[in-house]
């Protein structure tokens, strides 16, 4: 009787002991240094927004959790970045949807021209379960999805003439990012699309390589295409969300403690990156016509006539990432519709 009440005894402090690891294991948080890269410059909407994550993870981690931010591509593109992370050589990042494609292809549903007309209708799209879905699918492919930020409604900028109707895009040499349904919504609107990554643009813009780009008025500010790109012609054909990402292998080894600081700084981040990228648009648009570009905006009839034109590059989408899944999308869009 005795034997098996010590054995007994034995077992359940050792039961005890295991499962007070296992919980210090999920409570822990670790001096770690995590390695987070962006493409744009330190002066940007990107930058200032990568500089309060990794202050937010540094408040929340006692300085354990040490954040270092490299901007202006200083760790690589984004394509090359999303590749060091899933090969464990990089810890996180943000960087843009569009360059995921290649790795999952569902984001491609993010590249659907004139898919959101406004902000409001791109936050709630993205922050549903339907986007949460999307982004969880990055897992498969050794990715994890934290939040998605926003880059912005895109627009058009070159140095061939301005845009004022569908026949102006014809013939003109556009960057536009290493995305199928970009290029193939370009070549339909009748321009020569060239697909360069973000961190080679300005010297393809300087060289003459290419005649024009499109992005949001931030970034060509702060990228300063200004400097080697005359007419800028309002288009909002596309939103472009950006989304932060970590290495699956890295992160499947954090505790839930430090998981949770960080999806809930990169919230945070979120959240702010959204209102100073917005209040900041504005005040970009200004600027650059501050800075001498010849500003233009596309009208309602033209609008249509792109919308026509890139019909194919939509159905594309469709055919990408499959009818259930768009519609799905689409009902999201249209709860957020009726909810404005
Ligand atoms: O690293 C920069 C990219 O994240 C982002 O700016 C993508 O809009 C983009 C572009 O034009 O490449």
């Amino acid at each position: 009787m005795k034997r098996s009440l010590i054995a007994s005894f034995a077992l359940v402090t050792l039961s005890a002991m295991v499962s007070l690891n296992v919980q210090a294991a999920e409570d822990d948080v670790r001096s770690r240094m995590i390695r987070f890269g962006y493409g744009l410059n330190e002066d940007s909407n990107q930058g200032r927004a990568a500089k309060l994550f990794a202050e937010e993870v540094a408040k929340a981690s006692d300085g354990k959790l040490k954040v270092r931010t490299f901007g202006s591509a200083s760790l690589g593109s984004d394509d090359q970045m999303q590749n060091a992370l899933i090969g464990g050589a990089q810890e996180m990042m943000v960087g843009s949807t569009a360059t995921l494609v290649g790795i999952t292809e569902e984001m491609a549903v993010w590249d659907t021209p004139f898919l959101f007309e406004n902000e409001q209708q791109a936050d709630a799209v993205l922050d549903s379960e339907v986007g949460r879905k999307i982004m969880d699918k990055l897992e498969e492919k050794g990715l994890v999805g934290l939040v998605y930020w926003e880059n912005g409604f895109r627009n058009m900028t070159n140095n061939v003439r301005p845009i004022e109707k569908i026949e102006d895009f014809e013939g003109i040499k556009l960057r536009v990012m290493p995305n199928p349904v970009f290029i193939e919504t370009f070549k339909l609107l009748g321009a020569n699309a060239v697909p360069l990554p973000f961190s080679e643009l300005f010297t393809a813009l300087e060289t003459k390589a290419v005649d024009g780009q499109e992005n949001p008025f931030n970034t060509i500010l702060s990228s300063k295409f200004y400097e080697v790109q005359d007419y800028l012609t309002i288009t909002n054909h596309v939103y472009s969300p950006w989304i932060v990402t970590a290495s699956k292998r890295w992160w499947d080894g954090l505790s839930q403690t430090e998981k949770g600081i960080l999806m809930e700084a990169a919230a945070k981040a979120r959240d702010f990156e959204r209102k100073d990228t917005r209040a900041e648009g504005a005040k970009a648009l200004a600027a650059l016509k501050e800075e001498g570009m010849k500003v233009n905006k596309i009208s309602p009839e033209v609008t249509q006539q792109m919308r026509e034109k890139a019909q194919p590059a939509i159905q594309s989408v469709i055919d990408r990432v499959g009818e259930d899944l768009f519609q799905e999308v689409q009902a999201e869009l249209e709860k957020a519709k009726a909810a404005q």
